[in-house]
């Protein structure tokens, strides 16, 4: 039976794996990170889930062949209702027959990462190996804690070609044999496909997730992250919307900024995305040389002392733009470019009051405004300027 649920779980630990050829299987053991806990239940809670069984009843354990001693029901742990499969000692392989559990339903569709949930009274390596008519396709060791109930998911999205559309078998294999008990209940699968920026006409870029990856299309050039769950030191989403996204990672490359346009900051450093050279010295320019910003005190003041604002002179380097208090509804500022050209200025107001936000630049609208999370307003002008531009920013009527 399929049913749908939200993920309620605190500790998880996700597993992907990214995989173009299937022959031979790498051996990538230890990459992902396993046990940081990577995402917060609220951000997990927006995937939804899929029980593909159970292990409530004695005719479920028929959907997994076991090399080793008999599995059984167990009341000892459920991760779901009462029961869970329990492997016992010696136990080498425990393979899950997907294809009988997915008969009639399109596959994989959205529903890209697979696996299941795991319980241990003490640590217990794993190894998931994804199966295709014989041959291993995903193949993954990972550490599953001690007595905390851990997914272990594969990304079938990171499978291309024509095994792409196949089910095959979910396979957790146990070096040398099972020291311990292990438990197994939920076998699952998530759908984490979706746009956050959609492709759309108007818009010069795409923001998609898919499987344990972000892939981000500007106009001439696509970027690949891989999340925590796919790569030692992969990337968070921290902020999506119209004007840019915003990731973080615990590696050595810690902030990555991208805005529709391709502009796009490494820790604070330019790293174009498809744009001509000839504008990336503007770019560059602008990023190096911020422009002067006069603000009138009666609406407020700059922000010297925003975290990614390396010299606090109210340009934030790490992101890019330049950063301001409002003290009322309402602010208006010039930006006078000190060196080159202003190239589509970035400005984050932080202070404004809530409701609908309007801008205007030397008197025209500015399209591109936007609430974050944090209530800030983002706002992009248009265009290029060798001149001072004045820009009037407001909160309601
Ligand atoms: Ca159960
Ligand atoms: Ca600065």
């Amino acid at each position: 039976m399929v049913r749908l649920l939200k993920v309620w779980t605190f500790l998880i630990v996700l597993v992907g794996c990214n995989q173009k050829h299937p022959d031979p299987p790498p051996l990538r053991i230890g990459e992902p990170v396993g046990l940081q806990m990577v995402r917060t239940e609220a951000q997990l809670s927006k995937y939804p889930f899929r029980i593909l069984q159970q292990f409530e009843h004695p005719v479920d354990l028929e959907f997994v062949i076991v090399d080793g001693p008999a599995a059984q029901l167990s009341m000892d742990h459920a991760h779901t209702g009462q029961s869970s499969a329990l492997f016992e000692k010696k136990t080498n392989t425990a393979t899950i027959k997907l294809p009988s559990l997915l008969s009639g339903v399109k596959w994989p569709g959205q529903w890209t990462p697979a696996g299941a949930y795991f319980f241990a009274e003490k640590p217990q390596t794993v190894r998931a190996v994804y199966e295709i008519e014989g041959r291993p396709i995903l193949n993954y060791a990972v550490q599953i804690p001690a007595k905390a109930w851990t997914p272990l998911l594969l990304d079938i999205s990171a499978i291309e070609g024509p095994n792409s559309a196949k089910v095959g078998l979910l396979r957790f294999a146990f070096p040398e044999g099972l020291a311990q008990p292990l438990w197994c209940d939920d076998v699952v699968n998530m759908n984490n496909v979706g746009d956050l920026i959609e492709p759309r006409k108007d818009l010069a870029w795409s923001v998609q997730e898919r499987g344990f990856k972000y892939i981000i299309k500007t106009s001439n050039s696509t970027v690949t992250l891989k999340e925590p769950e796919a790569a030692q030191h992969g990337w968070i989403l921290e902020e999506v919307n119209e004007i840019r996204t915003r990731f973080r990672s615990g590696g050595p490359e810690k902030a990555r900024v991208i805005y529709a346009d391709g502009r796009q900051f490494i820790d604070g450093v330019l790293r174009p995305l498809g744009i001509k050279p000839s504008v990336v010295i503007d770019i560059q320019a602008h990023h190096d040389y911020p422009a002067r910003v006069d603000i009138m005190e009666e609406f407020g003041r700059l922000n010297r002392n925003s975290p990614g604002d390396r010299n606090n002179d109210g340009y934030d380097e790490m992101n890019g733009t330049y950063q301001l208090i409002a003290t009322a509804p309402r602010i208006e500022f010039t930006l006078s470019p000190r060196s080159g050209l202003l190239v589509r200025p970035v400005v984050e107001i932080a202070g404004l009051p809530p409701g609908a936000v309007t801008a205007t630049m030397d008197g025209r609208w500015v399209q591109r405004v936007v609430r974050l999370e944090n209530g800030n307003v983002l706002i992009e002008l248009p265009g290029e300027s060798a001149f001072p531009v004045t820009v009037s920013v407001k909160v309601g009527q």
